[in-house]
């Protein structure tokens, strides 16, 4: 019983040791360390594209949900050869730390093997860590935001990027969200692409003043609206990829969907068992999601009107560097996170 009954399993052309793969993870369902990699092996396709070439931070629970979670940045020690890293810098603290960085399936299960649960990619890919390639619309509804208000918000921020001429592929987050991600070329900073992300959630929220908030601080939104997290754009931010199951109870999947879909589908459907089914039978939905980037010139000639307009209306800069740093922002960074999941 206590022994470890390591299986091996193929992959590619590697072979990823996975140990205690009877430890159960998800106590609610029964669902084990094991089971956890066969999912990803189910999407293999999916979730490689979601982190293809990008520094990707892990949320690991080396005990399951029932332990402690993890927010590593730095690769777990005693890596094989084969798997893959991108350094980045945090000038502000002198540091840096060498990110995973998926190029094949395998590394994904070898993340498994080390604990992780959930993969936040950064919105850049290693040929420039400095200009993302990734603009990533965030609603995330308030604590009293039905996922109709939600709804409503996606259906606005999609007529809007049809006016824009740009395709967007929606998401579920895994927890009351969804994500909205927009392939760009990377010829923007982070401050840059998130000028053109609020100029974005502006102009939704013009159009959705029922539904939908800009508003900066939390205490001052209605928490029946749906913020549009511009934030999420800024350096050293990110949120679960597309595929990454989250370390909630329910094991709820990051699901790709379609705009069509968004009215019908409830997001708890979407599980560590029935993502696999979907993904057989529909392929994976952000499949063209690398077949055309877009620019953000109309955008950030938005940006700046509003920032002529409303200058009383222009945030703060981000938080930045938070996670690389002292312990204490590390913390901050950690609560911020866990509200985003529900
Ligand atoms: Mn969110």
């Amino acid at each position: 019983m206590a022994t470890d009954n390591a299986v091996e399993l193929e992959v590619g052309t590697r072979t990823v040791r996975l140990s205690s793969p009877d430890r159960v993870y998800f106590p609610e369902r029964g669902w084990t360390k094991l089971d956890l990699a066969r999912y990803y092996l189910a999407v293999g396709d999916g979730i490689v594209r979601a982190l293809r070439e990008r520094p990707t931070m892990l949320h690991r629970f080396p005990k399951g949900l029932a332990g402690p979670k993890v927010h590593q940045k730095r690769l777990p020690s005693g890596a094989p050869d084969w798997v893959e890293t991108v350094e980045l810098s945090f000038p502000r603290y002198g540091l840096t730390a060498d990110e995973l960085c998926v190029t094949e399936l395998a590394q994904v299960i070898w993340a498994v093997q080390m604990t992780t649960v959930e993969f936040h990619p950064w919105n850049v890919r290693r040929g420039d860590v400095d200009r993302p390639d990734e603009w990533r619309i965030d609603l995330d509804p308030g604590p009293k935001a039905g996922f109709d208000r939600v709804r409503r918000a996606a259906h606005g921020a999609q007529e809007v990027l049809g006016e824009l001429g740009m395709t967007g592929y929606p998401k579920t987050s895994g927890g009351n969200g969804l994500h909205i991600y927009v392939r760009i070329r990377p010829d923007w900073t982070f401050e840059d692409v998130r000028r053109a992300a609020l100029a974005f959630a502006r102009e939704v929220e013009r159009r959705l003043p029922g539904d939908v908030t800009t508003t900066w601080w939390r205490k001052d939104r209605d928490p029946a609206h749906v913020f549009l997290d511009y934030n999420q754009n800024a350096r050293d931010h990110t949120i679960a990829s597309a595929y990454s199951v989250r370390g909630v109870a329910e094991g709820t999947v990051s699901t790709p969907i379609t705009f069509d879909e968004i009215d019908a589908v409830d997001p708890r459907d979407f599980t560590l068992a029935t993502v696999p089914a979907r993904f057989a039978e529909l392929g994976d939905l952000h499949a063209a999601i690398d077949d055309e980037a877009f620019g953000l010139e109309t955008l950030l000639a938005w940006a700046a009107r509003d920032e002529r307009d409303e200058p009383d209306r222009v945030p703060p800069p981000p938080r930045e560097d938070g996670g690389a740093g002292p312990a204490k922002t590390r913390q901050q960074q950690g609560r911020h996170r866990r509200k985003e999941t529900p």
